[in-house]
């Protein structure tokens, strides 16, 4: 079987190495749609289409599932490619194939998880409600995702989104670390003054943001659970594929990186991510 790992840009690889390192002897193809990022702040139907058409790429590269390695792409578009586009898709590719999001397994993550009362812990006035923290695109803020898929889970949790407009295009330029610290921090920041504290606990709700992991860390109180897209993600797509034993696990362990934009290695803060050289190929 071939997953597609899909994403505006680089932020998607924090994902598809999670599900590399899960499911070792799948085929996988990593597209970018880097002629075409930032997706968050575009109107929804162009996120529906872009995502549209980086799907089918991807299907026609062979892939049987896509998985939306994208919180925009996943709020935005997800629903309505699932109900309108894809099952006469399905039907003319005459085989059987799925499209994935990131979301919903952060947010089984976020809700599922023992709450630990870390305001409490760290000696902060502790309001009725405990506090989620979700930092993501303006895009993904907007449509209120997280907010109204929580609410339906969770009632006791309180939902802050921040969105960070600057951090997708500051990561596909290569950034420096300080620059990338000074913008996290004023959105920390930012997230503190709205709600009065430091959430309890925080969602990095945009696949670019687990690259600067560390910087999130950093500017959050010390010991603040933060829910990782990555080993969420992950998990959901082992317990899909037990459910759905028509997609075989696999056996090549092909790996395909591509790109909408440039061609080429990959800028010097992806690869410290990545631990190496990178290099994608013309989509
Ligand atoms: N990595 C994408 C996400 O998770 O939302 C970034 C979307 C964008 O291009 N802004």
């Amino acid at each position: 079987m071939t997953i597609g790992v899909f994403d505006s840009g680089v932020g998607g690889l924090s994902v598809h190495r999670a599900l590399v390192q899960r499911l070792p002897q799948a085929d996988f193809v990593y597209l970018a749609d880097q002629a075409n990022a930032p997706y968050g702040g575009r109107p929804g139907e162009e996120i529906v289409d872009l995502t549209r058409a980086g799907c089918e790429r991807l299907f026609e590269a062979g892939a049987s599932l896509v998985v939306l390695a994208c919180n925009t792409a996943s709020a935005i578009a997800l629903r309505r490619l699932q109900q309108t586009w894809l099952p006469g898709y399905r039907k003319q590719l005459g085989r059987p194939v799925n499209i994935l999001g990131i979301i919903v397994p952060t947010i089984e993550a976020a809700t599922g998880l023992p709450w630990e009362h870390e305001a409490e812990r760290r000696g902060d006035k502790v309001e009725q409600l405990d506090v989620l923290g979700v930092f993501s695109t303006q895009g993904t803020t907007n449509s209120r995702v997280y907010e109204i898929e929580i609410d339906k889970r969770k009632q006791d949790l309180a939902v802050f989104s921040q969105p960070c407009p600057d951090l997708v295009p500051m990561i596909e330029a290569d950034a420096g670390v300080v620059e990338l610290a000074k913008a996290v921090e004023g959105y920390v920041q930012a997230l503190k003054t709205r709600i009065g504290r430091y959430p309890d606990r925080a969602v990095l709700g945009c696949t670019h943001y687990e690259i600067i992991a560390d910087i999130f860390r950093a500017a959050l109180p010390a010991g603040t659970p933060v829910i990782h897209q990555p080993k969420s993600t992950a998990d959901s797509l082992e317990r899909y594929l037990e459910r759905h034993p028509e997609y075989d696990p696999g056996t090549g362990g092909g790996r395909v990186f591509l790109t909408t934009g440039q061609p080429g290695p990959q800028n010097g803060l992806v690869q410290s991510f990545w631990g190496g050289p990178l290099v994608f190929e013309k989509a």
